[in-house]
């Protein structure tokens, strides 16, 4: 049976440390006596729960993090390339620091007369076996509001929340706008940690 049919029992029991007729208990069914047709659920079950962590634990990783200082306490954008290697795609849907009382998801979007804006994005989805860059004029993590006095070589801890209950704790470090200026030496060729 695939992983994940519709008809594999959803129950998360430790099938392999439990009695056959135990496990089949506890799913209500009648069979006690493991016969041809509890065998096949027995296997079934035993098949969910091997695939279970694939579902629990997308593989994402964060590398490049860094937080574009602004001075005045201007909000701040926060860069990172999320890489997943999971099977299944990751949609990252919010972040928060315990730096900064508010936190966005926020894409860069140039309007017709090639003046950028802002606006707030619900989610962004990490492809799987594939990575998504937020950089500069695109999407990053809106910093606002921040707690106490931030300086360019700071480290900030964010959390980044995915829609499966997924969080991944990122240190963020934090360089001066100039250091960070796109077009000076290139992205690619910024001090990487
Ligand atoms: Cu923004």
């Amino acid at each position: 049976m695939p992983c994940g049919a519709p008809d594999a029992p959803s129950r998360s029991l430790p099938a392999a440390e439990l009695p056959a007729h135990w496990n089949l208990n506890m799913q209500n069914l009648t069979v006690l006596k493991p016969g041809a047709a509890a065998r096949r659920r027995l296997l079934a079950f035993a098949l969910a729960c091997a695939c279970a962590p694939a579902f629990a634990a997308p593989a994402l990783r964060a590398t490049d993090a860094w937080i574009r200082w602004l001075p005045a306490g201007l909000p701040a954008g926060g860069y990172v390339v999320l890489h997943n290697d999971g099977d299944r795609a990751a949609e990252l849907v919010g972040a928060s620091s315990p730096d900064y009382a508010q936190t966005m998801l926020h894409e860069s979007l140039a309007g017709a007369g090639g003046e950028m804006r802002m606006v707030h994005v619900a989610k962004v989805v990490v492809p799987a076996h594939g990575s998504l860059a937020f950089k500069p004029g695109g999407y990053h993590i809106m910093l606002m509001h921040a707690r106490h006095a931030i300086q360019p070589g700071d480290h900030v801890p964010v959390s980044l929340r995915f829609a499966d209950g997924t969080e991944l704790k990122v240190d963020f470090e934090v360089r001066s706008a100039s250091g960070a200026m796109p077009g000076m030496s290139g992205m690619s060729g910024m001090p990487q940690k």
